[in-house]
């Protein structure tokens, strides 16, 4: 079945979120979430790119990405014959960086495919290894360690299965004893998003005694070589987040022995295709995944459950509840987690939810169509 992309239109989206989101390179109150919108014979297929409001996460933001789609990504794709989504991939590959521009697009297709053919994404992606995903939540950095411990305790109350805490020097290794004595029992991990150096290796040895599910990305964003130095010092698993952009880097880090366990994210490696080539390569290394989560909207939450029905996926995910995030979701109904911490995915054609068209006109700052 061959497609053709005959009109993409891309959308700015404003939400604010229900509670700001710390990480060590700074808070975050609202998003502004592109959204990806490809037509194939009367059918649309729906992506969101992942991109933060500043370059502070990775190199990408709203305003690169708006413009990588419109001037160099979407060209591409316009009006070409594809076989299948597998092919968007390629024709953007001579765009140096600015994966989550491609990743958004390159999803919107794969969400056009699942519904030209009228079936659920995650089958088209060939997951489905699972009919509900395990769910973990990320805490961010808050205003006193109370604050933390009282979040801990209601996310556990929902059911979640794992707690993350996102540290920085200065909120760490006491934040983490303290989480600990009061939750001895609880799957437990920190994220550092790149907050230190190999000259810190002595400080983070100090969270092996908190039994720590694993520690992410401690190090710099694109430095795999101080991760496999870290790695052999410490007992507590290291897992990569920023530093996989694609499966060459997850070969060399496992190779390297830098990780025990990597984060998949579908914008950070620029879309499906690439998330399984380093899914596979993970799995065959015996190295589990999980899917992370940039504080997504409905679209983008819900292409993550997709992915994360693949078999190595077998690690609670960031993936939470719409209404951790957001007082009303742009999909219908909105992704809700189980009392036992668990999304149920759904069989629906496509990304798997309805959108709620109404409230994502009413949102919209900017949009701009390329035929
Ligand atoms: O490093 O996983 C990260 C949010 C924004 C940028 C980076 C990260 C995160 C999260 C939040 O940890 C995950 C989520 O709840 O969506
Ligand atoms: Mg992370």
């Amino acid at each position: 079945m061959g497609i053709t992309i005959e009109q993409i239109t891309l959308r700015e989206i404003r939400m604010e979120l229900v509670h700001f989101f710390e990480t060590s390179f700074g808070r975050t109150t609202g998003r502004n979430i592109i959204l990806v919108e490809v037509v194939s014979d009367g059918v649309t297929g729906w992506g969101e790119v992942t991109a933060g409001e500043n370059p502070f996460y990775n190199e990408e933001w709203t305003a690169s990405a708006w413009l990588i789609l419109r001037d160099y990504a979407a060209p591409r794709v316009l009006g070409r014959g594809l076989d299948s989504a597998d092919e968007v991939s390629g024709l953007t590959a001579h765009i140096r960086g600015h994966n989550m521009a491609r990743g958004g697009l390159e999803a919107a297709v794969w969400d056009l495919e699942a519904r030209l053919r009228g079936e659920p994404l995650y089958r088209r992606i060939g997951g489905g290894a699972r009919a509900e995903i395990p769910c973990g939540v990320s805490i961010g950095i808050q205003d006193s360690v109370p604050q933390l411990l009282s979040k801990i305790e209601t996310e556990l109350e929902a059911g979640y299965q794992r707690i993350k805490i996102k540290i920085k020097p200065g909120w760490d290794v006491d934040v983490v004893r303290q989480a600990r004595q009061a939750f001895p029992d609880i799957k437990l991990m920190v994220d550092a998003n790149s907050a230190y150096t190999l000259e810190d290796a002595d400080h983070l040895r100090r969270l092996d005694e908190f039994y720590l599910m694993m520690i992410e990305q401690p190090l710099a964003h694109d430095d795999i070589i101080d991760h496999a130095q870290l790695q052999a010092k410490l007992d507590t698993p290291i897992c990569l987040d920023e530093c996989i952009r694609a499966a060459h880097h997850a070969e060399q880090a496992i190779r390297l022995r830098a990780c025990r366990i990597i984060n998949i994210k579908l914008g950070r490696v620029g879309g499906f295709a690439e998330a399984k080539r380093v899914h596979d390569a993970a799995q065959a290394a015996g190295i589990p995944v999980w899917c992370g989560g940039m504080l997504e909207a409905g679209i983008g939450r819900a292409h993550n459950i997709a992915l994360s029905t693949l078999p190595n996926f077998v690690l609670p995910g960031d993936v939470s509840a719409s209404k951790r995030y957001w007082k009303r979701d742009i999909i219908q109904p909105p992704v809700e987690v189980t009392p036992r911490g668990a999304i149920q995915v759904r069989d629906e054609p496509g990304f798997g939810y309805e959108l709620d068209a109404g409230f994502l006109d009413s949102i919209t700052v900017r949009r701009e169509t390329v035929r």
